[in-house]
């Protein structure tokens, strides 16, 4: 079985992907995708216009929950989901709501003004209350296993850790259920591998291209500290 990533180089669902085949051990094709100004032959292999895309042979697949469903039931003896049944759908239904959540800090980080800024950065805590009821004080989210969940989760804490770094801002300050488990699943050698070496300059860029106002505010104080 031939297998093609195709991806971008910050995506988070590609990163999801990305972790998983590192998890198991999957080799694949990678190619780069140039999201910012795509190439018609891409446009008529992707659907949706998205990345990941998954070549496997000459079938395409879409949508980065299934592509990952798929080469996880590559090695079904070593599945990263739940064996009980109605456990592996009420993850399922998480990974899913994750997904929102990946979006809502995406436009969080995006804002153009403080305002809207802030309004956002309330949507994302709201969804973050809701997810802390929902986690354990337990190593990760079934438990002692590493599991899908968590390497779902994993773009998304690797971003709320980049934050604090480069903007001062720690999204998850008053969720300590969820700090830990993120402080968890970011010290998993899969997790690391996940990411380009660059993550931080790359965020950098596609924030500054959007004109997102933590880029503006963060270049304006870097001029300021600069000038004293
Ligand atoms: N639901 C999709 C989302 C994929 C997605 O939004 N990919 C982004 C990059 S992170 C993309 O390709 N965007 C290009 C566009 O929307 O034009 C999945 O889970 O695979």
């Amino acid at each position: 079985m031939h297998l093609v990533l195709y991806g971008f180089r910050i995506c988070p669902f590609v990163e999801k992907v990305n972790i998983l085949l590192d998890e198991k051990n999957i080799h694949v094709e990678r190619v780069y995708v140039d999201i910012r100004n795509k190439p018609d032959w891409f446009l008529k292999i992707s659907p949706l216009g998205k990345v990941p895309i998954l070549r496997v042979d000459d079938v395409l697949l879409f949508e980065s929950t299934v592509i990952n469903d798929f080469l996880d039931s590559l090695s079904a003896a070593t599945s990263l989901y739940p064996t009980n049944t109605i456990q592996k759908h009420l993850n399922k239904s998480w990974i899913e709501w994750g997904s929102t959540l990946i979006l809502a800090t995406y436009d969080m980080t995006l804002a153009k003004d403080k305002e809207s800024f802030l309004a956002k950065r309330l949507l994302v805590e709201q969804k973050l209350s809701i997810l802390q009821e929902q986690v354990k004080n337990s190593p990760f989210f079934n438990g002692e296993h590493f599991s899908m969940i968590d390497l779902t989760y994993a773009p998304l804490f690797k971003r709320f850790d980049r934050l604090i770094y480069l903007y001062s801002i720690d999204l998850l300050a008053n969720y300590p259920t969820l700090k830990q488990w993120s402080k968890n699943v970011l010290q998993r050698p899969s997790v690391h591998a996940g990411f380009i070496d660059n993550f931080d300059e790359e965020l950098k860029i596609l924030l500054d291209l959007k004109g997102s106002y933590l880029e503006e505010q963060n270049k304006t104080t870097q001029k300021f500290d600069r000038s004293i």
